[in-house]
């Protein structure tokens, strides 16, 4: 019996990669959207920019040049602010989580926020997120809640359903000033070819990061934001040193049978 979900939605998720299931109030999201506000309020700078780079994004917004469109982001939520420190260990979260998981040893892997403007938001290209931070038993999912309703035309989330089942895909990415961005080829795997989310303020999508996922452009008057937390089985081993980020493995359920207790390693990240 799954202990949040539907079996019916567990049925979804291992078919199609994702399932979409409301998680929060409208009073619980008040606060964590006020405080999201907050946080890029606080920390307003020209460093936040976000968006991918590259021809096939340019040709994808439909750009000029890479200025032309923008992503706004913070990572590591967790360490600025309590409440999404509190949102991860959110009793209901892990519930789901576990439900498609199907393992209680649960840990996060880094969180961020993209904060999508009116008129200019940049699309995502449609892409796997397991070439960012590959692990050897690809249990890692992504939690994605809506701060916004979100659809196609403020540059809501789309997906390939079932492409989680196609193993790795090729990358056709770039790398520019050390970064590496990583999508399939968009010939073959168009975002016009995805299906939209359509998602309300306060829906959670959880999916796979096999699954091909990706955005629209926001051509709208409506901005698109999102918190979305990137979370793994506590045993899975990661396959290459790369996306080290703040609290990397802290356990949100269950313990963590692969940790080492010795004193020697006891500041190893
Ligand atoms: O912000 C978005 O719309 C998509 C972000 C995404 O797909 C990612 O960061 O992997």
């Amino acid at each position: 019996m799954p202990l949040f979900l539907t079996q019916e939605d567990v049925d979804f998720y291992k078919e199609n990669g994702f399932v979409k299931f409301r998680l929060f109030s409208p009073k619980e999201m008040e606060r964590i959207s006020k405080e999201y506000d907050d946080l890029f309020k606080r920390k307003e700078n020209p460093g936040m920019e976000a968006a991918w780079v590259g021809d096939d994004m340019k040709k994808a917004a439909k750009a000029k040049t890479t200025s032309d469109y923008s992503v706004q982001s913070v990572h590591n939520l967790q360490m600025h602010s309590a409440i999404f420190t509190q949102l991860l260990t959110d009793e209901r979260l892990l519930d789901a989580l576990q439900d498609v998981m199907g393992t209680e040893n649960i840990a996060l892997h880094h969180t961020k926020a993209h904060n999508k403007p009116p008129k200019k938001g940049a699309p995502y290209l449609m892409h796997q997120d397991y070439l960012y931070f590959p692990f050897k038993n690809d249990s890692m999912v992504a939690v994605f809640l809506n701060i916004d309703d979100s659809d196609p035309e403020n540059g809501g989330l789309c997906v390939y359903p079932g492409s989680h089942k196609l193993g790795y895909l090729k990358d056709h990415g770039v790398v520019e000033n050390g970064e590496e961005y990583h999508w399939a080829d968009p010939v073959k795997y168009p975002i016009e070819g995805a299906t939209p989310i359509h998602a309300k303020r306060g829906e959670v999508v959880i999916f796979s990061y096999l699954l091909l996922h990706g955005s629209y452009v926001n051509n709208s008057d409506r901005t698109r934001r999102m918190f979305l937390a990137q979370i793994m089985a506590a045993d899975d081993e990661q396959l290459e040193e790369k996306h080290k980020s703040p609290a990397q493995g802290l356990m949100l359920r269950g313990h963590n049978p692969r940790r080492d207790a010795t004193m020697e390693k006891r500041f190893h990240h």
